[in-house]
């Protein structure tokens, strides 16, 4: 057996993590031979929980998961570890002004990322899914200088999965016959979900997406609305924030960029540095990449962009670029 990596998942008293450490301690993300000591990281008043969490994960007994450490200390949370997972962020209560919900998170990130940058291994690989992740995460790398900017994400694989089975249904065939469908941007209302360079299976023969769909309309109006508004649309009907399918999205994110994605191409958020797309540099956008064996990731270059979609890349990068300048004065400040 290998040596047990060590994976931090916070806000693991939460509803995310109740779906989530299941499927990491049975190895669904890092392999069948893979064992796992999973750090368990809330804060004080959720410890009770947190220790109900232990118990069920001892109760599963799975043999990958060697250890489980339940804590509070940020120090022994960040100890050592191989991967983050940040789930927990400061959730928006009534009334609450955007200003002051995201001085809230910078003060977690701007901690957590300090925590990363004394405590966790120089390879640690971070994707942020509390919200607002795309500037949680930038706020994060900011303030662990010593670890790669290339080495911490955010979460947009649940949007990609949501574009990936409304083209699915829409065309009757399973979700894995659609490729190649992109997020751009935030994960927000304003993100753009993309489907002029997908491609899709049916009855064993590849084609555009958009041919297959012949159906602009629903392209262009329908399907984006109804996946950057997926997340409200689940809140409605179960009164409770996506969760299940947050959780698998999560290993989907985390399996691809462990082991690589071969062609297949994946959107994550990830610093914009000198990309192909003339997106402002300095945010956490989200864009397609391909991912080596070696865990390093690229973005997926010489897609021609219209104009339709140039608006839209631009109006969730200019999100971006607002909530950027709020945080990083907050952090700073
Ligand atoms: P829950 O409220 O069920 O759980 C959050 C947990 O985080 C709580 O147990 C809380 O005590 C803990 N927490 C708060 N501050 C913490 C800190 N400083 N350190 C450690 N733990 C802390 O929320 P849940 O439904 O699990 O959602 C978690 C986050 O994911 C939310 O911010 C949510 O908005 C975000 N989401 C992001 C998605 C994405 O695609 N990027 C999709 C799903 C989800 O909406």
């Amino acid at each position: 057996m290998a040596e047990p990596i060590k994976v931090l998942v916070t806000g693991a008293a939460g509803q995310i993590a109740y779906s989530l450490l299941y499927s990491i301690a049975k190895g669904d993300v890092f392999g069948p031979k893979q064992p796992i000591s999973l750090v368990l990281l809330d804060i004080q008043p959720m410890m009770e929980v947190l220790n109900g969490v232990v118990m069920e994960l001892q109760d599963c007994a799975l043999p990958l998961l060697s250890d489980v450490i339940p804590t509070a200390d940020e120090a022994l949370a960040f100890k050592d570890i191989d991967v983050a997972i940040l789930v927990g962020a400061m959730p928006r209560r009534e009334g609450m002004e955007r200003k002051d919900l995201l001085a809230a998170n910078v003060k977690i990130f701007k901690s957590q990322g300090i925590a990363l940058n004394t405590y966790a291994k120089k390879t640690v690989k971070v994707v942020v899914v509390g919200n607002p992740a795309n500037t949680n995460a930038l706020i994060a790398s900011r303030c662990a200088p010593t670890i790669p900017v290339e080495n911490f994400s955010c979460l947009t694989r649940l949007d990609q999965n949501r574009a990936q089975a409304q083209v699915a249904a829409k065309l009757g065939i399973s979700s894995e016959s659609v490729e190649r469908a992109i997020i751009w941007g935030n994960h927000s209302s304003t993100q753009f979900p993309d489907l002029a360079h997908a491609t899709v299976t049916v009855n064993g023969k590849k084609s555009s997406a958009l041919e297959a769909i012949k159906d602009d309309n629903w392209v262009q109006n329908d399907f984006i609305k109804t996946v950057q508004s997926r997340g409200g649309a689940v809140i409605k009907a179960r009164k409770l924030s996506s969760a299940m399918s947050a959780a698998k999205a999560i290993c989907d994110h985390m399996r691809d960029w462990w082991f690589g994605t071969g062609d297949r191409c994946v959107s994550m958020g990830v610093l914009s540095t000198g990309n192909p797309y003339g997106i402002a540099e300095g945010i956490m956008y989200s864009f397609p990449l391909t991912i080596g064996t070696d865990r390093s990731y690229k973005i997926v270059s010489g897609l021609n962009i219209t104009d339709f979609a140039r608006e839209k890349m631009d109006l969730t990068q200019n999100e971006l670029i607002e909530e950027r300048d709020m945080a990083v004065s907050i952090c700073d400040g």
